[in-house]
């Protein structure tokens, strides 16, 4: 029997970066997750559609999901088709929209950022595109989240998600699908397997933490199983509700036992570590570790030895915040190059219209147009695949790369739990005293360019406005914007670049040093902040 239940609108259900992304015990409140969702179906009109569900299995995936499904019954969805368990990750989630045809899909997660009862929640909504909604959808379904007084639910029990198959809830078909199988088979046309294969027959050895999040069994399946990486090279490799207690994100900071293990004395050959939805990706060699933005860089400049883009890649794009490095790879190779504001969602319009292959963020995202979201385990077969196709370790890749194109030095400072008004003020300001700076010096620099920085789609006309950026003549950068994932409060991220031609052996804590101290000064971070230094630095 559908039930209409009155309720009372929250309204604090505004999408950040990447989808809504909340404290758990918020999304745990009466109706929340209920009226977030009626929003979303108020807004799209659900009824005779179909759409995928996954989730990185994080506390309260469980409840959510059953909800989900008994308001999508109620709302006259046609069908679902739900990963097993109710996991599925973003990129296999994004896969399976463009390859079933649906019309969009939902993925039960808040990606990067920590779980459990304490941790966070989110959800994040996907198109029929296989990206995550657009900004002007996004605020429809916020203003709908405002005025929502009812929504539609099922009364029904409990729909069982181990069982592969299909299931009947009243008139909704349910489709319960392997999440690993379809990704895999996509991942097999893309990249030379048989090369990796030989990899690892040869004695080569890598490290995968999938940091108790989504991604073990996929890699398991793909490393270990298919591709003979030996048994134990995936670390924290079962999914838990609090990914045990570990902060999923694949940096240098909470990434600790692979990077531990990368920089001791028995290092593998290769390693790496994604996040809780899959979607990130961190790559280390034998005491090193590459930047994502170099990352990027050194996967365009070497497109043609993977299989699938081996006939040539339409253009790139990163987001404004990520480093140069990869501008210099795609005028070498004179492929088209967009700079977007933050988020995934930007580069889905570009890569539509066959403007880009490869797009990438300096927060350890790295895609192509395979789907519409970053995919971690892709990035790191792409890595693999160059490997066995050039003989070469990591680190040699990276430092060719340097020789051939220079070397970005680059470092991301976050400014975490800021209260909103403070980092409010603090942009306003900062906002103001940008342009006239233009022409001035400060330090060692001259400030070619200092702006808001706005991008206007060329493909739906629309214009965003997103960070700040201070170009300097020697190509330096310094990047202010606020973070739009924090579950609580304000983080100011500031991200700095060096870009240096000869010296590649230096710290790069030493080398952004300089571009630190104008970034503190300008923002009066300090004054405004009381923080003398970043919280976290990667
Ligand atoms: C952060 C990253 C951004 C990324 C987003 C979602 O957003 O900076 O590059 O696209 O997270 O990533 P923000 O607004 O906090 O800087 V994921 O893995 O959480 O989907
Ligand atoms: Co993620």
């Amino acid at each position: 029997m559908i039930e209409n239940i009155k309720t009372t609108p929250y309204t604090d259900q505004k999408m950040g970066t990447a989808g809504l992304r909340k404290k758990s015990k918020v999304v745990m409140q009466p109706n929340y997750f209920e009226n977030f969702v009626q929003s979303i179906f108020n807004v799209i009109k659900p009824a005779g559609k179909t759409y995928v569900v996954g989730g990185d299995g994080r506390f309260y995936n469980d409840t959510a999901i059953q909800k989900l499904i008994k308001i999508a019954a109620a709302n006259g969805v046609k069908k679902l088709i739900i990963g097993q368990n109710g996991y599925m990750s973003t990129p296999a989630s994004s896969n399976m929209i463009l390859k079933r045809h649906t019309d969009g899909g939902f993925v039960l997660t808040a990606s990067h950022n920590p779980g459990g009862e304490n941790g966070d929640f989110g959800i994040k909504f996907a198109t029929a595109t296989g990206g995550q909604c657009s900004g002007q959808v996004s605020d429809e379904i916020f203003e709908q989240s405002k005025t929502i007084n009812e929504y539609k639910i099922l009364q029904a029990d409990d729909i069982k998600l181990d069982q592969l198959g299909t299931q009947k809830l009243e008139n909704m078909e349910i489709e319960i699908v392997d999440p690993i199988k379809d990704y895999i088979e996509l991942m097999e046309h893309i990249f030379d397997f048989n090369a990796i294969k030989k990899l690892f027959q040869n004695g080569f050895t890598m490290c995968f933490d999938a940091m108790n999040a989504v991604t073990g069994p996929y890699a398991i399946e793909i490393f270990e199983n298919i591709l003979g990486a030996a048994k134990g090279s995936v670390l924290n490799a079962t999914p838990k509700k609090d990914f045990g207690g570990l902060h999923p994100d694949p940096n240098l900071v909470y990434a600790t036992e692979l990077v531990n293990l990368m920089f001791g004395n028995n290092a593998p050959d290769f390693g790496a570590a994604n996040d809780g939805d899959g979607d990130r990706n961190m790559i280390l060699g034998k005491k090193f570790f590459v930047t994502p933005s170099d990352s990027l860089a050194i996967l365009t400049d070497n497109y043609a030895l993977i299989p699938a883009y081996k006939n040539g890649i339409f253009g790139v794009a990163k987001s404004m915040a990520t480093s140069t490095a990869v501008a210099r790879v795609a005028s070498a190779h004179n492929i088209g190059y967009y700079e977007v504001p933050t988020g995934w969602k930007y580069f889905v319009n570009l890569m539509d219209s066959k403007r880009i292959t490869f797009c990438g963020e300096e927060s350890f995202g790295t895609g192509s147009s395979h789907i519409r979201e970053k995919d971690g385990i892709w990035a790191v077969l792409f890595w693999l695949n160059i490997i066995a196709a050039s003989g070469k370790s990591v680190e040699q890749i990276t430092r060719e790369h340097w020789a051939k194109y220079g070397r970005s030095y680059y470092m991301r400072f976050d400014f975490d739990g800021i209260p909103t008004d403070v980092a409010n003020d603090l942009v306003q300001n900062l906002e103001q005293k940008l342009p006239p700076l233009n022409g001035q010096s400060k330090g060692e620099f001259k400030i070619k360019l200092a702006e808001v920085f706005t991008y206007n789609d060329p493909v739906d006309h629309s214009s965003t406005s997103n960070g700040m950026r201070i170009l300097m003549e020697d190509g330096s950068r310094i990047v202010f914007r606020l973070s739009g994932t924090s579950s609580s409060g304000a983080t100011l991220r500031v991200y700095l670049e060096k870009l240096e031609h000869s010296n590649f052996n230096a710290d790069p804590r030493e080398m952004v040093d300089g571009l630190l101290q104008i970034a503190m000064d300008i923002a009066e971070i300090e004054a405004r902040t009381g923080k003398k230094q970043a919280d976290i630095t990667t």
